[in-house]
C-alpha cells in the first residue's frame, strides 16, 4: 500500500499562543525558533482601542490625495503613497510612518485635521501604549522560556525612555481592475524582514499577508482582526545569536477589498549595542555576529532595499 508522508506536505499553520496561559512560554519559543513568525489570542487589548483607531486611520485614508500629501513626505516619519524607503521600492500601497516617542510629526497634521489633530495623537499614543506592553510581555515569556537570568533583558530595550520604535499604519486600497489578471500578483508591500526586535501587526479581515520560510516559496496568513499577528526582528535574531529567525514576509494587494494594517515596530535606544546575549552563547566569543549598535544597523538599514539580506553584511565570515 503507498504511504504517504503527510509531514513533508501538510503546512500545520502559523502557531497560535494563548498568551492568557503561563505555559505559552515554551511554545513562544519554538515559535520564533521555527517561524519567527506567530499569531496571539487574550492579548488583554480592548477592542474599543483597536476599533477606535482603525476608524480614524480610514478617516485620514478617506481624505483627497492633496490633503494627505501635506502629511509627506515621509522623512522618514508622515504620509507615503508607494514610494516605500528612498532606494526605488515601490509597492501598492499609502501609509502614515510615525515615531512613537519624539511628538514632533503632528504639526504635518494639525493643518489637515485642524483640532482633530490632537485627537488623532491620543488615540495613537493609547494605541501604541497598550500594544507595548504587550510586545514587552511577550518578550518577558520568551525570556523565561530560554531560561535568561534577567526577565527584562530584552523587553527593557522597549519600555527604555529612548527606544527607537516606530508606529505604522499601511492602506492597501483594492487594486483597479485596469491590472487586469496581473492585479492578482500585485506588490502591495515587497518582501523583507523588520530590523528591529520584535513587531505586532493587527490588520481589518482583508487578506494578503504571506510570509516564506524558505526561499521562493509564500504561505498566505488568513487574516483575523481579533488577533495580533507577532514577527520576530533582525535585531532580536542577533541577541538570540540566530536560534530565533526573523521572518521575510510581504504582502500582495488584494482586487476587491481594501486592507487596513496597524504595526507597531519595537527598536532598541540609537546608542544600544546589539549582541548575542551571554548566556545564548556557548562562549564567549561564539557571537555569529560583528559588534554593531542599533545606529549603525539602522543606518545601513536605511541604504538598502526592501528584498535585502541586511544581516548579511554583519555576518562573521
Ligand atoms: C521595514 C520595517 C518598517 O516598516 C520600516 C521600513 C523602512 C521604511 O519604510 O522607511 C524601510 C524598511 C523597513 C527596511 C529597509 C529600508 C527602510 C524601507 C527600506 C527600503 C519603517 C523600517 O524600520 O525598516
Amino acid at each position: 500500500m503507498e504511504q504517504f508522508s503527510i509531514s513533508k506536505t501538510f503546512f500545520p499553520g502559523v502557531p497560535l499562543i494563548d498568551l492568557s496561559k503561563p505555559e505559552s512560554k515554551s511554545q513562544l519559543v519554538k515559535a520564533c525558533e521555527d517561524f519567527g513568525f506567530f499569531k496571539v489570542i487574550n492579548h488583554g487589548i480592548p477592542t474599543q482601542f483597536i476599533t477606535e483607531l482603525e476608524s480614524e486611520a480610514l478617516k485620514f485614508f478617506s481624505l483627497p490625495i492633496s490633503h494627505k500629501e501635506k502629511a509627506g513626505p515621509p522623512d522618514p516619519f508622515g504620509y507615503g503613497s508607494k514610494k516605500i524607503g528612498n532606494n526605488g521600492d515601490v509597492g501598492w500601497v499609502e501609509y502614515l510612518l510615525l515615531n512613537t516617542n519624539t511628538q514632533s510629526d503632528y504639526h504635518k497634521f494639525a493643518s489637515i485635521f485642524g483640532e482633530a489633530a490632537e485627537k488623532f495623537r491620543c488615540i495613537v499614543n493609547e494605541y501604541v501604549s497598550r500594544v507595548k506592553k504587550m510586545a514587552c510581555e511577550i518578550l518577558e515569556m520568551l525570556a523565561d522560556g530560554l531560561k535568561i537570568q534577567q526577565r527584562n533583558g530584552f523587553s527593557k530595550l522597549l519600555m527604555d525612555e529612548e527606544s527607537d520604535s516606530v508606529f505604522r499604519l499601511n492602506h492597501y486600497p483594492p487594486c483597479p481592475t485596469e491590472f487586469g489578471e496581473s492585479s492578482q500578483n500585485l506588490i502591495g508591500f515587497g518582501e523583507h524582514t523588520d530590523p528591529q526586535i520584535i513587531t505586532a501587526l493587527r490588520s481589518n479581515n482583508t487578506s494578503g499577508l504571506q510570509i516564506s520560510l524558505t526561499e521562493g516559496n509564500w504561505i498566505s496568513i488568513p487574516p483575523d482582526s481579533n488577533s495580533f499577528f507577532i514577527n520576530v526582528g533582525d535585531s532580536l535574531q542577533v541577541m538570540t545569536n540566530g536560534r530565533f529567525k526573523s521572518v521575510r514576509h510581504r504582502v500582495v494587494a488584494n482586487s476587491s477589498k481594501s486592507r487596513l494594517s496597524m504595526i507597531y515596530f519595537g527598536g532598541p535606544p540609537l546608542s544600544e549595542k546589539i549582541a548575542p546575549l551571554p548566556s545564548l552563547m556557548k562562549g564567549e566569543d561564539d557571537s555569529l555576529y560583528k559588534e554593531f549598535t542599533w545606529f549603525e544597523y539602522k543606518k545601513s538599514a536605511f541604504k538598502s532595499r526592501l528584498a535585502d539580506n541586511r544581516l548579511g553584511l554583519f555576518e562573521k565570515i
